[in-house]
Order: structure tokens, then C-alpha cells, then sequence
């Protein structure tokens, strides 16, 4: 099974990590520099079985990076919360607030004002993919900023005009913003490949959560990929993930010993239906996952 990959890679850090004091302060084991790699044919789907992955909520969040909007507001309209700890935990540093998340979310949500000062995450993946800044020379030895670039545009109109390029790749890693993102993008390239007809991906992934990170970067990737190939008249091939430092928390024993005790069944199928005229246009209700029974959801805190 696939998911042998997840778990060996998961014991393995546990086992053998370098064990050290990170940004949060939590603590990490680490390892620097692994892969795995998935079939993505026939609609198969690295999504975990071993517990419960809330692919929706993954998905919802692929699809906000597509619009290239960088605010939490749009994803906690949709009942996303994953992305709230880090403006919350701005916002009660800068107001001196005890503010609860829920509390913080339903601001967000009712308050436009608010959400424009304390929702948004920076230049992070969704407005760096869609609208990468440029500048241009001026003509007067200065410069001026120019249109933004749309990165996934020119990937999907590369790959149908030339599958075999060896260029068909998405940053994030924007060096000039990284010091205005809330985090600096993790997931940050994304490499395509096509080979017999199939659009292949590797996922580069400068630092890893094994834990919490890790099932929803697999699943994020597989469905880009999916939509990708779609709009580049392909089929799904494999997704290629690499990791750099790629770590699990001290405070994530309880989650590593419970899922480590289980063993992984069943192949969930990722279904696109009504596939859109545009990369741009897919909504929520054009996928279904199918033959997806995990087991029960195991939760752990996540470090800020
Ligand atoms: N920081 C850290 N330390 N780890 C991360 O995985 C992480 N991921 C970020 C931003 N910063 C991060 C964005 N993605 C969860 C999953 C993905 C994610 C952020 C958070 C998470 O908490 N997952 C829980 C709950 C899911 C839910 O409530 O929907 C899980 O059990 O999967
Ligand atoms: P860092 O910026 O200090 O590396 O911290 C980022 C943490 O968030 C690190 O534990 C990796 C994790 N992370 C993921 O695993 N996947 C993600 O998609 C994101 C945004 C973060």
C-alpha cells in the first residue's frame, strides 16, 4: 500500500531524528531530504487512511491560492480555520487582547475593515502563483512596476504548447516579500513533467510537518495536478514529493504512537467532474472523493 511510504517516513523521524529547538519553540526530530512518490492514474489519490485527512478543507484551500487572494476571510466564509492561528496570534501580540479564535474568526467574517488589517497572510502562495510582481526599466535609468505575472497561466499554455519543456515550474520562494509573508511559503515549488502522456509533479517542500502539513500537502498537490492535467488535455501520472527539512513536533508523540498502530486500507478515488473551460474557474462542487473510509480523525496542537 502507498500509505507505507507516510508511515515508514513518519517512523523513521521519530526514530532517528536530530532532535532540536525550532522557531516555535516547540521542538522538532528531523530529517533533511527525503521522497516519496505516488501513481496519481486512474484517479488514485494520496490521501491518508490511517486517519481521517479533512480533504475539503485542503481543497477549498487550493482553490483559494487560484484566486490569489491572501486573506483568511474568504476561507473562514467556507468554515476554513486553518490558517487563523497565525494573524490571530498578530493580532492579540499588536492589541494586547485576549481575544478567542472564535472570537477572531467571527470578526474577520463580519468586519470588512478588520479583515483588511488583521486577515491577510502577506505576498504568500496564492498572489505570488497569480500575480508574481514585476518592474521595468522606465527609460530614465529608473524603474517602475510592471504587470504581475501570472505563473499558472504560462504553466498550463507551456504545457500544451510544449509538453517536453524542462521549464514548467510554479514558485513561491519570492526572495524580495519573503519578509512580509506571515510564513514563508513551504510547498514552494512545484515542477511539471510530461512523459507518455502523462503529467508527472515533484513537490519541493523546504520544511515539513509531518504530522499535521504533511496529509494535506499531499492531497493539495495531487489535486493541482489533477486540475493542471485536465486543462492541458493529460492524464495524471505520478507525484514526486521531497522534503527539506522535514520534521515531527515533540508535542505530536500521542498522534505518531496511535498512528503508527494502525495499518492503511483502502484506495480513495479523487473524481473531477464538469471539468471547467479555465485553471481559474474550478469550484468546490466539481470534485468528489469516493471509496474514502479512514480511520477516526486524531488531533494535535499545532505550533504558531
Ligand atoms: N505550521 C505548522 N507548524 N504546521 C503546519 O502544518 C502548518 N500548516 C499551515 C500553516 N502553518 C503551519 C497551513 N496548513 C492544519 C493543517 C494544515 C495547515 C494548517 C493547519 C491543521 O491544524 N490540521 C488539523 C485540523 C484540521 C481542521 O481542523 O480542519 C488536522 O488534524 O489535520
Ligand atoms: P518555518 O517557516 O519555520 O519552517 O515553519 C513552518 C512550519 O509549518 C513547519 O513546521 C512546516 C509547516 N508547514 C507545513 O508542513 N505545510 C504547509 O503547507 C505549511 C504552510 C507549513
Amino acid at each position: 500500500h502507498w500509505e507505507w511510504q507516510y508511515l515508514d517516513l513518519m517512523r523513521h523521524i521519530w526514530d532517528h531524528g536530530d532532535e532540536r529547538v525550532d522557531r516555535t519553540g516547540v521542538g522538532t526530530r528531523s530529517i533533511f531530504g527525503p521522497q516519496i512518490r505516488f501513481d496519481l492514474s486512474g484517479g488514485k489519490v494520496p490521501l491518508l487512511t490511517t486517519k481521517r485527512v479533512f480533504w475539503k478543507a485542503a481543497a477549498r484551500e487550493m482553490l483559494w491560492f487560484l484566486t490569489g487572494n491572501t486573506n483568511i476571510r474568504p476561507l473562514l466564509q467556507e468554515g476554513v480555520t486553518i490558517w487563523s492561528d497565525w494573524p490571530l496570534a498578530k493580532y492579540r501580540q499588536v492589541s494586547g487582547e485576549d481575544i478567542s479564535q472564535d472570537d477572531f474568526e467571527r470578526r474577520i467574517v463580519a468586519d470588512d475593515a478588520f479583515a483588511l488589517r488583521w486577515g491577510d497572510l502577506g505576498p504568500v502562495y496564492g498572489k505570488q502563483w497569480v500575480d508574481w510582481p514585476t518592474y521595468q526599466p522606465a527609460g530614465d535609468g529608473l524603474y517602475r512596476s510592471g504587470p504581475g505575472i501570472n505563473q499558472i497561466d504560462q504553466l498550463v499554455a507551456g504545457l500544451r504548447d510544449n509538453p517536453g519543456g524542462r521549464r514548467h515550474i510554479i514558485e513561491g520562494w519570492n526572495v524580495a516579500e519573503l519578509d512580509q509573508m506571515a510564513l514563508p511559503p513551504c510547498h514552494k515549488t512545484y515542477q511539471f513533467h510530461v512523459g507518455r502522456g502523462r503529467l508527472n509533479c515533484l513537490l519541493f517542500q523546504r520544511s515539513c510537518d509531518v504530522a499535521l502539513g504533511l496529509p494535506f500537502n499531499l492531497f493539495g498537490a495531487a489535486l493541482l495536478t489533477r486540475m493542471i492535467a485536465a486543462q492541458a488535455g493529460l492524464e495524471p501520472g505520478e507525484l514526486v514529493w521531497t522534503g527539506g527539512d522535514t520534521h515531527l513536533y515533540l508535542n505530536h508523540g500521542d498522534l505518531v504512537a496511535e498512528q503508527l498502530a494502525r495499518e492503511p486500507d483502502g484506495a480513495p478515488v479523487l473524481d473531477l467532474i464538469d471539468v471547467p473551460e479555465s485553471i481559474f474557474s474550478y469550484r468546490f462542487e466539481n470534485f468528489v472523493v469516493r471509496d474514502y473510509q479512514p480511520q477516526g480523525a486524531i488531533r494535535a496542537p499545532v505550533a504558531v
